[in-house]
């Protein structure tokens, strides 16, 4: 019997992503991004090879640390602020820098940085927010891939009552892209649950733009 040839970006590459938001904004999913074997291998990898560590951030004048573990990674040359903390990233590791660039082949983006949260567990979230940070850019491109446990992700325009929020379970070996004037208009976040769920792994890819740099 002849070998099956198995595709290097798994059976799904050619599937066509949902659309979530299309008014003010562009949100789009592809389920299956990963293949159910590559999410388990990618999982393992990334938990033991990420330099995990935990953030504190300042909230109304006090030091809070936030519920997950991250880890920013990237080229040089590129920090990136938010709630009063600077970030300088670390050199890409192995395992991220092939998912980067498979992402960028897969589906001709180019990304400079990656956020990498651990949730350890089912209190550990996000809580609302927009990534509109400045280094991000007018229209951040964010490619968000999630492996791990099944966690519920939402988003809510900010002022607009007559356009429903979005809540859905982000699954192992999804893709949600964010991009066009979503971070302007919309908020997201990722709950906490009282269900006994395992660890899950959220890379958010990114491009920060440095002051000299053109495009913000
Ligand atoms: O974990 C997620 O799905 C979202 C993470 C996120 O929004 C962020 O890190 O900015
Ligand atoms: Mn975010």
């Amino acid at each position: 019997m002849a070998a099956q040839q198995t595709s290097l970006f798994g059976d799904s590459a050619s599937l066509e992503p949902e659309v979530l938001i299309r008014e003010e904004g562009d949100v789009r999913l592809y389920r299956n991004w990963w293949t159910p074997g590559e999410t388990g291998r990618l999982f393992q990898q990334l938990q033991a090879e990420l330099a995990w560590q935990q953030t504190h951030i300042q909230m109304h004048g006090k030091r809070v640390a936030v519920p997950r573990l991250d880890v920013w990674y990237g080229d040089s040359g590129h920090p990136y602020r938010y709630s009063g903390v600077q970030f300088d990233p670390l050199p890409w590791s192995p395992t991220l820098w092939a998912i980067k660039n498979e992402l960028e082949t897969r589906q001709g983006l180019t990304f400079n940085s990656v956020l990498a949260n651990l949730y350890r567990h089912g209190q550990d979230s996000v809580a609302w927010h927009s990534d509109d940070e400045p280094e991000l850019g007018r229209h951040p491109v964010i490619a968000s891939l999630s492996l791990g446990a099944e966690r519920r992700f939402a988003l809510r325009h900010k002022t607009r009552k007559d356009i429903a929020p979005v809540r859905l379970d982000l699954p192992s070996g999804s893709l949600l892209i964010m991009a066009g004037a979503t971070q302007h208009y919309w908020q997201h976040q990722l709950s906490k649950t009282a269900r006994a769920v395992g660890p899950r792994i959220n890379l958010t890819f990114r491009t920060v733009y440095g002051p000299g740099d053109t495009g913000l």
